[in-house]
């Protein structure tokens, strides 16, 4: 009896181990998740990174061509808004600098949740202008 009693308590500990669920949640909510949206068209290949976070946060574009090759020494510009809410202050214009290896970095400012689009645009040698636009969607809180 006193065994199955040890036992008992020891199941009971493993149980409430297991349910401990708002200690590995507060590490969870310390990282902060990227999301990627790809495009594709005009010869062009883009990949936007963005931080699914409100406030101050940073989102990288990585522009290639069809074969792979990184385009550098490219000027693109952006810009930020939310389609559904017509809000002061956005759309936003978004200065994207050139990193390295096709890689451009620009700072945006979600002020809260919602559904942001992010549009860039990449003038080509003969100055034809190519662009793209990418959803990130944050929650609301
Ligand atoms: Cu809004």
């Amino acid at each position: 009896m006193p065994f199955i009693r040890k036992l008992t308590t020891v199941c009971m500990a493993l149980t409430l181990l297991a349910s401990l669920p708002p200690m590995y949640g507060a590490f969870a909510a310390s990282k902060v998740v990227t999301a990627r949206v790809d495009r594709q068209g005009d010869g062009y290949v883009w990949s936007m990174q963005s931080p699914i976070k409100i406030g101050l946060v940073q989102v990288s574009l990585l522009l290639k061509d069809e074969k792979g090759k990184p385009l550098v020494g490219r000027e693109i510009s952006g810009s930020i808004r939310m389609p559904t809410m017509p809000m002061e202050g956005y759309p936003a214009e978004l200065a994207f600098n050139e990193d390295k290896d096709g890689r451009y970095l620009a700072l945006v400012q979600y002020p809260h949740g919602g559904y942001w689009e992010i549009t860039a645009t990449v003038a080509d040698e003969q100055g034809r202008k190519h662009t793209q636009t990418f959803g990130f969607d944050l929650p609301m809180d």
